[in-house]
């Protein structure tokens, strides 16, 4: 089927289905100027996970893995969200029932405007103590050292789900009720190999919902997904998400 009656139909099915679950990876950003993970160019390709992103490496050297937090941190400042997450937000503003979950830790949903996005992987732009959990704002900067807790004087972490470490349990748990409970579920630029994230969308197609994955590549999620959409996130969700305009 040509892409453009792939998006009619996939449009068809967002405009008549009461519940919509959004699940979004590193692809919704990369139009931002946001690197993915796992793509030629992706974080992955020049720093080994092992070095950065668990929680051995944190206590091996915390300053190592501060500096590149702070990195990504000024990165990201730099940037802005992109049509994609701006079409995202605009659905949800017309009242329609969208839950947006993310993996993503850029905050870009947010600044777009969405509310209540379910951050499955945590945010760049806070902390967390280690020693009694105080969560602190890094929105401000500037984006230098070691955040100390406001409540007891110990050394801050990035609040980032690092690999072997539990997601949030309730925005886990809402997560999953989103993706038993769509009619629809929309997969965004996600390599989906990351779980539980990447379970979700088999949850929801199990559950009845008709999945749509948009992806500039084939993903695991493509096997099963009832409408598979090859395009960039930031070309394609302001056509799926418009009822109005930009017609295919
Ligand atoms: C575009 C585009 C454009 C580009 N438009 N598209 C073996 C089997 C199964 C599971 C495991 C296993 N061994 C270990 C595990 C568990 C592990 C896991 O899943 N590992 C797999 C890699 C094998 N998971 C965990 O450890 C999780 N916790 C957990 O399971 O707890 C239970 C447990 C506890 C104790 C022991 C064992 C289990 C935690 C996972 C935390 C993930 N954290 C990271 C890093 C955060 C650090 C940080 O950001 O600094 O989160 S990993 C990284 O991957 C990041 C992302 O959120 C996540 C997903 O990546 P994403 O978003 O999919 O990005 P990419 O780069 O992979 O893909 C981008 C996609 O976009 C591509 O498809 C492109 O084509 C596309 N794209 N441009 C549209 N313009």
């Amino acid at each position: 089927m040509p892409v453009n009656e792939r998006i009619r139909t996939a449009r068809e099915w967002i405009v008549r289905a009461g519940s919509i679950t959004v699940l979004t990876g590193a692809g919704v950003s990369a139009e931002s100027g946001v690197p993915t993970f796992r793509g030629a160019e992706g974080l992955w390709k020049k720093h080994r996970p092992e070095d950065l992103a668990t929680p051995e490496a944190y206590a091996r050297n915390r300053a190592l893995v501060w500096e590149w937090y702070r990195w990504r941190q000024e990165l990201v400042a730099a940037t802005e969200p992109n049509a994609a997450h701006y079409a995202l937000a605009a659905h949800a503003s017309r009242g329609r029932s969208l839950t947006l979950i993310t993996q993503n830790v850029d905050g870009h949903h947010e600044r777009a405007g969405s509310r209540d996005v379910v951050e499955l992987h945590g945010n760049l732009f806070r902390a967390r103590c280690s020693s009694d959990g105080t969560l602190a704002s890094l929105a401000e900067g500037p984006f230098t050292g070691i955040p100390v807790c406001p409540a007891c004087g110990d050394a801050m972490r990035p609040d980032i789900v690092w690999f072997g470490e539990s997601l949030p349990g309730d925005a886990l748990q809402r997560a999953f009720l989103a993706a038993e409970n769509a009619e629809v579920f929309v997969v965004v630029g996600t390599s989906a190999v990351v779980h539980p994230a990447a379970s979700l969308p088999g949850v929801a197609a199990s559950r009845g919902a008709k999945v749509i994955e948009v992806n500039i590549e084939e993903t695991p999620v493509s096997e099963f997904a009832h409408c598979v959409i090859s395009g960039t996130a930031a070309e394609t969700l302001p056509l799926l998400f418009s009822h109005d305009e930009g017609s295919p």
